[in-house]
Formats: structure tokens, sequence, C-alpha cells
């Protein structure tokens, strides 16, 4: 990674809370969305602007971050310290400025993102090549939520299998596990990358339903348990021969190592937003390599500003598993920035262009926008 990236100057912060619908309900473990509501981010500077995507949904229903909380802390917490800094801000400067202030770690994302935006587009540096990316495009996976209906689950994923998509993750919960997985283990065979993601909703007494998905050959069980049960996890992974993976347990390269050590997962689902920023999952990443683990790049339905920034992050080397990085088309029927399209062979192309690379179209975002509030400095 380039250290030596020149920081800017924040002039104001803006605060822009958009809505776009998506395409289909999304069914998980928590519930259905209709719609993505998201908190951006962009900060003036004298160097132009950045853009930054804050991944916290509108409920605290994934981890304790939810939109309205994360507007909040980053008008009443977040900005002044950044907007304090009388001299220019580099993108490793944020999280240190902002380290005073425990948690909010999807709220800190989106301003590091920002800045780093600003900071790259600046130099004319794009962000894979800053991250240290080595490829230029990514196989990209799909999630497939829960359909209550197991024909229309095998249609569903035949329609993704269709589009080319190189892996498949099932949402599952407790009554739907077993059943539709073999079913579309049926359906596709043992050629399909298959993978499951339970959202932390069984308990460890009852290991009987992830022990019935053991013979199916799947490539992970995501985040069965709780997101602070790391010894639940580690004793459960002993009695399973399919790997453990964490997503929501992981916040940071220091839990990482710590689940990594303890044997609570084998492979572990690395997002900007849930680890404080794409500089610590550059360092989750790094901690996967050193530990010879498998990792991939997580989605939270981002537009397609963070969902080219997880396109750059998974271009690194120890990214070995497709991620969670589906085609615009895939959530919205309109995104904000133009379309990320998935190419012919299954993969997403790493954006080229400087900063992130996608920017916001004004029509899009103007008719998202449902408010704005701008943050200047003091005084
Ligand atoms: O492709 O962006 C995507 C969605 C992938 O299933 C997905 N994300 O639990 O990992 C998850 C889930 C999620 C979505 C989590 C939104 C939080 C918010």
């Amino acid at each position: 990674m380039d250290a030596e990236l020149a920081g800017v100057r924040i002039d104001t912060i803006e605060l822009r809370r958009v809505h776009l619908a998506l395409v289909e309900p999304f069914v998980t473990a928590h519930g259905t969305s209709r719609e993505r509501e998201m908190l951006l981010v962009r900060v003036r500077t004298d160097e132009g602007d950045g853009w930054g995507e804050c991944a916290a949904p509108a409920e605290p229903t994934y981890t304790g971050e939810y939109v309205e909380g994360a507007h909040h802390v980053v008008v009443g917490h977040l900005a002044p310290r950044l907007l304090a800094v009388p001299g220019p801000v580099g993108p490793g400067d944020v999280a240190r400025v902002l380290a005073g202030i425990r948690g909010h770690r999807m709220a800190k994302a989106a301003l590091e993102m920002a800045v780093m935006d600003a900071a790259l587009r600046a130099a004319g540096l794009s962000l894979a090549a800053f991250l240290g990316a080595t490829r230029a495009a990514v196989p990209a996976g799909v999630a497939v939520g829960v359909t209550g209906d197991v024909r229309q689950l095998v249609e569903a994923v035949g329609r993704r299998v269709a589009q080319g998509y190189r892996r498949v993750k099932l949402k599952i919960a407790p009554g739907w596990d077993a059943v539709p997985v073999a079913a579309v283990r049926e359906a596709f065979g043992l050629g399909l990358l298959l993978q499951v993601d339970a959202n932390g909703s069984y308990a460890l007494g009852d290991p009987a339903a992830l022990q019935m998905l053991d013979g199916f050959g799947l490539t992970l069980i995501e985040q069965p348990l709780a997101p602070d049960d790391l010894l639940g996890h580690a004793r459960l992974a002993e009695t399973l021969a399919t790997p453990l993976c964490l997503d929501e347990s992981i916040t940071s390269a220091a839990v990482a190592a710590t689940a990594l050590a303890l044997g609570a997962c084998r492979v572990v689902n690395v997002k900007p937003g849930r680890v404080g920023g794409l500089l610590e999952a550059v360092r989750v990443h790094d901690a996967c390599v050193a530990a010879g683990v498998d990792a991939w790049v997580g989605g939270m339905l981002e537009t397609g500003l963070g969902r080219a920034a997880n396109v750059a992050l998974a271009a690194l080397p120890g990214f070995t598993l497709p991620g969670d990085l589906s085609a615009s088309d895939r959530w919205f029927e309109t995104d904000l920035t133009e379309p990320l399209r998935l190419g012919p062979d299954g993969c997403m192309a790493v954006p080229t262009g400087a900063g992130v690379g996608p920017v916001p179209l004004d029509e899009v975002l103007g008719c998202a926008t449902a408010s704005i509030e701008e943050l200047g400095r003091r005084g």
C-alpha cells in the first residue's frame, strides 16, 4: 500500500440519506428488506470531492449499527473531530483522529472511504492500486434469500447460475436449512460452488440442524452462532467437516487473529464497513494470509459506490474465494452510479479510474435523496 499518499484539507462534510428500491424483497434470518436506505458522505476538500458510503442498514439487526445512529454519531462526534484537524488529512489519519470514539465502525469507514476517494482522485491513483490489488477482475458470487418454497428457491438459484455467477450463497435460518440446501444440490450437482449464511440464527445447544448440512459439500457455513460466541464456534467447528466462516464476529484484524487462533473459523468474510474501513480490511486480509486461511469480500447491499470499493478490495491476492460482489441489477433497478455489470466470465471488472472509480449520477442521486446536511468548520 502506498503510505505516501498526500492528505486533503477537509472543508465540509455532507451527509445524504438516500433510498433505493430493491428489485425484489431480500429475506434473511433478520427479516425482509424491500428497499435500501443508505447514508452517503461527501467530503469537500481543497483537492476536490470524495464520496463514502456507510454500510449501516436501516435497522440494527445485523450488528448494532443502523442508518439513523450512524448519522447521529457522525454529526455529534466524528465529523467535529475530523473538521477540527487544521491541516491535511490522509486516509491513514482518519482512524487515528477518530480513535477516541469506540465502535461505530461503519460510520468511521464511510468517512475514511470519502477521504481516501478525495486523496486518490487528487493523486490520480485508483483505489485498487492503492490497496495492493493484483487482479484486473474478480469472480462474483451472489446471495439468494430465503424463499420459503423450495421450488422457488431452485428457480431463483437457476436464474443466477444462468447469469454466470461463479458461486451461490443461500441464506438459511432454523427451519430453512437442510431441505432447501439438499434441493439445490440435487438440482445443480456438486459442480456448483455453494455456501450458506445463517446470520447468527442458530444455538450451540442444538447442533443437529447444522450437522445435517455437513454432507452437502458446502464451501463453508457462515456465522451459524451469535457474533460474540467465538468459543461456541470453536466447539461447533470440532463437530463439523465443513469449514466455518465468520462475518458478524469479525470486527477488526485483532478479533480475526483471535478467532483464527481459537479455531472459531477457517474462513473469514471481510467487509470494510464492519471492521471500520478499507485499511483495517486490508489488515484482516493480511491476518488471513499470515494464517494461511481463505478469505472473501462480503457485501451489504451497497450501491455502485460501495460495491466498486469492495471489488477493488477483492482484487487483493489473499481473497481466495468469490465474494458477494454481484452486479448492480441483482439489487437495484437503478443504481446510484453507472451500473456495475457482470462480465461474461462471471467476473466483475476492477475499477481503474482514479479514487473509488464510479461517482453518483446527479439525476439518480437527486431522486434518491431524502435529506442533505452539510457540516462545516467552526469559527
Ligand atoms: O451482495 O451485497 C450483497 C448482499 C450479500 O447477503 C448479503 N449480505 O449478511 O452478509 C449478509 C448480508 C447483509 C446485507 C448484511 C445487508 C447486512 C446488510
